[in-house]
């Protein structure tokens, strides 16, 4: 009986150290997956589930009763799976996009999305979104490691002087090909003339920088994909700073400590 319970204890602690092996790449690859798909409400500004299967317009879901803000898809992008339910799918260095219009003009916006990147050569960049011309903002892929295929994300706006300020991904290759949750905040303090952006990915910051003084204005239109290969999936445009993005979870592989954890106590029960 002794054996049998040391071997029972010798056991259980073999399965925390496998366990916590998967949390640890768990938090290093620090993949999100999608759970449900955002409820629209009064204060969001555009909301696109992107579950169509055909057509040039991607719905906004203005379910809460504010005026919809419906996208135009350009240049034929690809209705596809994405990660909760249908995605829209651009080509590499292609003209391929998402016209949202104007709505880039306020002065503390959140703009986030799930996308899925395409990893096809080593030379494949692109920007995620950005605004026509002037390019008063923009967010994109900069460089990536040769192997496995991870990249370093990059997001700027100008500043009311119309320099560019950016922050480059923490300075970690952190993207890799899987699905990811990624958020490209700017926030405006009035009463102190301060602006500030930040890069969440997978709801944890990544980067950020702040400035005395506001920022660049435009009447762009924003324009999401036309460079960057991958899908997007569950875009939404808040006008607000936000610092939480609500229905993310952690990959399964970090999932299952938990239930292993769970396993555990119930084991250790006489
Ligand atoms: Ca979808």
């Amino acid at each position: 009986m002794k054996t049998l319970i040391k071997l029972k204890t010798i056991a259980a602690s073999f399965t925390l150290v496998i366990g916590l092996a998967i949390n640890l790449a768990g938090v290093a690859q620090a993949d999100f997956l999608g759970v449900a798909e955002y409820a629209d409400t009064v204060s969001t500004k555009a909301l696109y589930h992107l579950n169509q299967t055909s057509g040039t317009t991607a719905n906004d879901d203005n379910s809460s009763g504010r005026s919809a803000i419906n996208a135009s898809l350009e240049n034929s992008p690809v209705w596809t799976t994405g990660v909760l339910d249908n995605g829209l799918h651009f080509t590499r260095n292609s003209t391929q996009r998402l016209n949202m219009g104007n709505v880039l003009n306020t002065g503390s916006f959140t703009l986030e999305f799930y996308f899925k990147w395409d990893y096809i050569y080593t030379s494949e960049l692109g920007n995620f979104f950005g605004a026509d011309s002037t390019l008063f903002a923009r967010g994109g892929l900069i460089t990536h490691d040769p192997a496995p295929a991870t990249a370093k994300v990059t997001f700027g706006v100008r500043d009311g002087s119309g320099n560019w300020r950016q922050i480059d991904g923490g300075d970690t290759y952190s993207l890799d090909t899987d699905w990811h949750h990624l958020a490209f905040v700017r926030e405006y303090d009035a009463g102190n003339n301060q602006t500030s952006i930040r890069y969440y990915l997978d709801g944890q910051l990544a980067a950020n920088t702040s400035w005395a003084g506001g920022y660049w204005t435009t009447s762009n239109p924003l324009i999401i994909g036309q460079t960057i290969g991958g899908t997007f999936d569950e875009i939404r445009l808040t006008p607000q700073a936000l610092s939480t993005f609500g229905n993310t979870i952690p990959e399964p592989a970090t999932m299952s400590i938990m239930g292993l954890g769970a396993l555990m106590l119930k084991r250790r029960r006489p």
